[in-house]
């Protein structure tokens, strides 16, 4: 059965490739983000194999989360599964060094964001007692290092908020997972390092990744469970990848 699915972040990585996962199952989309061009050339490109709808949108403002909820042509109102994906890490200096602009945008988008779409399609998930929502975390919202500092209590706010919304809808058919994947080889870097293409590279050399097709995989996996089978909570790394030991200062 065809369902409706809203992606945030649709523009590029893990947004994207779930985009063309739920696509390839014959779902109905609805595609958020900020860039309107990488919207409309995936619009196309999925074109013959599903109904999308593209929504030019910053999670960050409220009203405009809400406009565009309220403003969803009717084939596309009723949404079965929001993909809460849109984020961002910006900047790995220590906290005494960061740049408060680059804190409020992760908080505003990682954290705001993600509880403004929830609130705006959630009601209509209850109403129809049928909905998952997932949320992507990170790794970074449980294991701290260096440079982590707002970013990963940003997603440790995922994690909880994910848990509580589990708790506010008992009883109700809408699921909750918390996606929480480890190093991935997207945009991320990119963004996080403000363009510096070879400082980008180098998080990726010499190992591998995971891919935002293996995030996607798993995105739909679980929404393909029975729907009496919620999975809380997930966290996936590449294997190329573990917990570093707890730092010792010896001065
Ligand atoms: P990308 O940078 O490749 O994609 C991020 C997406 O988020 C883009 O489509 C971007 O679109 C969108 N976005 C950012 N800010 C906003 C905003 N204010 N409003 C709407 N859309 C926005 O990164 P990933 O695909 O890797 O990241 C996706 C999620 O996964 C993020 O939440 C990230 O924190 C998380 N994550 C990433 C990991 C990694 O290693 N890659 C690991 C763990 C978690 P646009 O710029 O067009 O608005
Ligand atoms: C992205 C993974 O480890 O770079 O959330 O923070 S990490």
């Amino acid at each position: 059965m065809s369902r409706t699915v809203f992606i945030t972040g649709a523009s590029a990585g893990f947004g994207a490739a779930c985009a063309r996962l739920f696509a390839d199952r014959g779902d109905r989309l609805v595609l958020a983000a900020r860039r309107e061009e990488p919207l409309l050339a995936l619009r196309d490109e999925l074109a013959p194999q599903a109904e999308v709808h593209t929504v030019t949108l910053d999670v960050r403002r409220r009203k405009a989360v809400q406009e565009a909820v309220e403003g969803l042509p009717d084939a596309f109102s009723r949404i079965d599964i929001l993909v809460n994906n849109a984020g961002l890490a910006l900047g790995l200096e220590p906290a005494h060094e960061t740049n408060p602009d680059d804190w409020d945008a992760m908080v505003d988008t990682n954290i705001k964001g993600l509880i403004y779409c929830t609130r705006f399609l959630l009601p209509g998930m209850v109403a129809r007692n049928r909905g998952h929502i997932v949320n992507i975390g990170s790794v970074a919202g449980s294991w701290p290092y260096p440079g982590g500092n707002v970013y990963g209590g940003t997603k440790a706010f995922v994690e909880q908020f994910s848990r509580n919304l589990r708790a506010d809808l008992l009883g109700k058919r809408v699921r909750v997972t918390c996606l929480a994947p480890g190093m991935a080889e997207t945009e991320f870097s990119m963004v996080r390092f403000k363009g510096d293409a070879e400082r980008a590279a180098q998080v990726y050399a010499g190992t591998q990744a995971l891919t935002a097709e293996d995030i996607a995989g798993i995105v739909a996996w679980v929404t393909e469970l029975p729907p009496h089978v919620n999975v809380n909570a997930l966290e996936v790394m590449s294997i190329f990848q573990s917990w570093g030991p707890l730092a010792v200062h010896r001065p």
